[in-house]
């Protein structure tokens, strides 16, 4: 019996039907993220066409303008979302302040944080890359414009959050905190149908993924424990974990999230808050790693419980299988006299 298809829009639907005080806003707004999501696969897989097509410097053949893809992966979100009447305003990591105005809808419940095409610079060596999303409620006075109060908000009190990664298949992994599911595009139909449901991180940690390129620059606990994972110095992993780094948070993500793995983007004794954004990076990938089962620190403490400040500020992420992430905080506790 062949496996029932289920697009992503009838699941939509079935949640939906879960919430009887649901009023359809949320259903519609994700629906405008899958269409996004679409037009930015089709880019992404003609990419490394660009200069066959002509399509290099600022015009193509057609002396239409070309902008890079992640610029065209936020103007092609921000067009789209703002058009839906459900948002408010928008944060990106393309756009240096908060997206508001008279295009966006005062009356919106919703305001959207993202990364449009999060790890773009692999896009050359054809290496998979992703867009990256989060959604909160407003906080602010419905029917005024959005503030930046909307998006200063934990990351525990995401309505929902979730990537579409571009890689041998184009999928759309989210969660709405009720478990996280995926979805993988069939481009003979043009729809993104169920093919992961109810994905939760492996109980064994079988991966690590970290650019040991730092390693110089990494606290003494941060080296300790990485040494620890290869099955080297005193407290050496029997069976030693695989070292895996696309270095595309996305990709990463993924692989660990289907396979069992911990990600880790830590800070250095220069750069303590590390390189990647709270907001529109950590955020949002430690909603989804929770709700499959794992856990997301700064190293510190959970990243979902970190009060924002800014719109772009950095934070050190490690996620993936929770005993292995409270592991590293044990080890930067022990070795970094850090403060719980
Ligand atoms: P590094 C891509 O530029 C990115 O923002 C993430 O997708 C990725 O995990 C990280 O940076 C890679 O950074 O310093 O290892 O090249």
């Amino acid at each position: 019996m062949a496996k029932e298809l289920i697009s992503v829009h009838r699941f939509i639907n079935m949640e939906a039907r879960k919430y009887p005080q649901a009023t359809g806003e949320f259903s519609a707004l994700m629906r405008e993220i899958i269409l996004t999501a679409k037009l930015i696969s089709r880019e992404v897989t003609k990419a490394g066409l660009a200069d066959i097509l002509g399509m290099t410097g600022d015009s193509n053949v057609h002396g239409e303008e070309v902008k890079k893809l992640d610029e065209y992966s936020h103007n092609l979100f921000t067009h789209i979302l703002k058009y839906s009447g459900h948002v408010c305003a928008m944060a990106s990591e393309e756009a240096e302040d908060l997206l508001l105005g008279p295009t966006y809808t005062n009356s919106g419940k919703y305001v959207v944080l993202l990364d449009p095409l999060d790890g773009s610079s692999n896009i050359d060596v054809n290496v998979s890359i992703g867009s990256i999303f989060a959604i909160y409620k407003r906080v602010s006075e419905e029917g005024k414009p959005g503030e930046r109060r909307d998006f200063l908000q934990p990351g525990r009190d995401l309505i929902a959050a979730g990537y579409v990664i571009y890689g041998s298949s184009t999928m759309l992994v989210y969660t709405t905190g009720q478990g996280v599911h995926g979805f993988t595009l069939d481009p003979s139909i043009g729809t993104f149908v169920l093919s992961h449901p109810n994905m939760q991180v492996p109980d064994v940690c079988k991966i690590y993924s970290v650019n040991e390129g730092y390693y110089a620059n990494w606290t003494e606990g941060m080296k300790a424990y990485v040494q620890r994972v290869k099955g080297l110095g005193p407290d050496a992993m029997e069976k030693p974990m695989s070292g895996r780094y696309i270095g595309s948070m996305v990709a990463d993500f993924h692989r660990n999230l289907l396979r069992g793995g911990i990600f880790m983007y830590p800070g250095t004794v220069k750069k303590p808050e590390g390189k990647l954004r709270l907001m529109y990076e950590a955020n949002p990938m430690s909603f989804v790693i929770e709700a499959a089962g794992g856990y997301a620190s700064n190293g510190k403490q959970r990243i979902l419980d970190i009060q924002p400040e800014s719109l772009h500020q950095r934070t050190p992420v490690f996620l993936g299988n929770r005993e292995e992430v409270l592991m590293v905080e044990e080890y930067l506790q022990k070795y970094d006299a850090v403060e719980a």
